[in-house]
């Protein structure tokens, strides 16, 4: 054992006694800074100092205004004209508010259709008809049918962008469609009306019916919370929008062409009908408040009820139209009369509660649910007379997997013909994912007569 004394004896010695100890070359002590260059240094500290204690109080002042400014935007509006800030439910509510009625200029619009849109799909098939009061719905045989009709025809039911048709034979279809009742377009009929430009014949001479397939809709590249679901990639459901009001996000929406979104009524209740204040971002996965359209137009279902969420559907017009990308893609609207069965297949994606009572989710979610019968939904130990015709219902008796608030207003699409297709709107639910308490969406169907006229009549 070595004591103290020794280790203080022994480190006295050079470690190998026959090598003296010497300086090495090339290691010399550095001389001591003359006091010049110490305050030039101490100085140059002082200002360092200076500057940082000014970026990070700058910092924290643009900070708080930022959240500031957030915090008024979320509960005022502001009148520029008059220079005055007034609560949110006083914009779009009859009364003029600001100076010049500023707070009454640009708001969300109701509309009502009493009358049936005379151009639809129908079937899986997506079988051309037109309607007249007189003779009802007929399918459009194939004879005569020009490019210039198929152009018409699309134009008729809001789409610009991707003219198709093709002839289906008559004896493929549908029983119901088998029998007629039939109509051709009479030659040098080119740019009218479809509807205008027919007469009705009681079988297709050509043996063939109008299929139309109006957008480059519903197709996404390879493959592959809501409540209990995964996470998800936008470039898988790119019509998924976020509808943001002063960088919150809101409710989803669905892209069904470039320049329209597809959402619910109720997201416009109460301080939410001013449209200066919406931006819809689109293209994100994770769902950030950078960039988003302006929006030229909301326009909520006439027929929309807030009591009872019947007919909760309303369009939103973007001020200029998305550029389609693999981010970005309009979905296809269903056909009239899908025909679709209890138990098929659906997807709902959204940034909505993760579960109930909890909050919203950074990354896009989705999950698949099955179709649930109207019937069941409508039974009295579901939601009994609470589900119209207007609703369906999607999910899983025993719970688990839902969507849920946030995912309001976004879709649930049905995967067919290579394509995917808007079956319905998330509107309501009690709770999120509870047993025998699955989310009811606005049928997108029974909708169809009221988007096609709004689109035609904004177009
Ligand atoms: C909501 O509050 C909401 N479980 C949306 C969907 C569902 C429930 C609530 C369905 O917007």
């Amino acid at each position: 054992m070595w004591t103290t004394a020794q280790v203080q004896e022994e480190s006295a010695k050079p470690l190998n006694p026959r090598q003296a100890v010497v300086p090495r070359p090339g290691r010399h002590r550095r001389p001591m800074a003359s006091p010049k260059t110490q305050d030039k240094a101490s100085k140059r500290k002082r200002v360092l100092l200076t500057i940082l204690v000014v970026v990070v109080f700058l910092g924290i002042l643009a900070t708080a205004a930022y959240f500031i400014k957030k915090l008024i935007d979320s509960k005022y509006f502001f009148c520029s004209q008059s220079f005055k800030f007034i609560p949110l439910d006083k914009t779009c509510d009859g009364t003029d508010d600001c100076a010049g009625g500023q707070d009454e200029i640009t708001c969300m619009s109701s509309f009502s259709v009493n009358t049936t849109y005379p151009v639809r799909l129908m079937s899986s098939k997506q079988v051309l008809q037109v309607y007249s009061p007189g003779s009802g719905w007929r399918s459009v045989c194939s004879e005569d049918w020009t490019e210039q009709h198929t152009k018409t025809a699309c134009n008729q039911l809001g789409y610009a962008d991707k003219p198709q048709s093709t002839n289906v034979p008559v004896n493929t279809l549908m029983s119901s469609l088998k029998t007629g009742p039939f109509t051709a377009v009479r030659p040098a009929t080119r740019t009218t009306p479809i509807h205008q430009a027919t007469i009705d014949r009681t079988a297709c001479r050509s043996g063939s019916v109008i299929s139309l397939s109006c957008s480059d809709c519903g197709s996404v590249g390879n493959q592959d919370r809501i409540v209990g679901g995964t996470d998800a990639a936008i470039e898988d459901w790119p019509w998924q929008v976020s509808l943001q009001q002063g960088g919150q996000h809101t409710c989803g929406g669905s892209l069904v062409s470039p320049r329209w979104v597809v959402t619910a009524a109720h997201c416009f209740t109460g301080g939410k009908k001013e449209l200066t204040r919406w931006k819809v971002v689109s293209g994100r996965t994770f769902m950030g408040t950078l960039g988003g359209s302006s929006v030229d137009r909301i326009i909520v279902n006439g027929e929309y009820d807030p009591a009872q969420n019947d007919h909760d559907i309303a369009l939103m017009r973007l001020s200029s139209p998305i550029t389609v990308g693999v981010a970005r893609k309009p979905v296809c609207l269903p056909p009239k009369a899908f025909g679709l069965a209890a138990g098929a297949s659906m997807a709902v994606t959204g940034w909505g509660y993760l579960e109930e009572n909890g909050k919203v989710s950074p990354s896009l979610q989705k999950a698949s649910i099955p179709l649930i019968d109207h019937s069941v939904c409508a039974s009295p130990t579901v939601y009994g007379s609470a589900v119209t015709q207007r609703m369906i219902c999607a999910g899983f008796m025993k719970g688990g997997i839902d969507a849920c608030q946030g995912d309001s207003g976004g879709p649930l699409v049905h995967f067919f013909s290579s394509r995917w297709h808007l079956f319905g709107v998330v509107s309501w639910g009690v709770g999120c994912a509870r047993e025998r308490r699955p989310g009811v969406y606005c049928s997108v169907e029974e909708m169809l007569n009221w988007i096609h006229a709004v689109m035609e009549k904004n177009s």
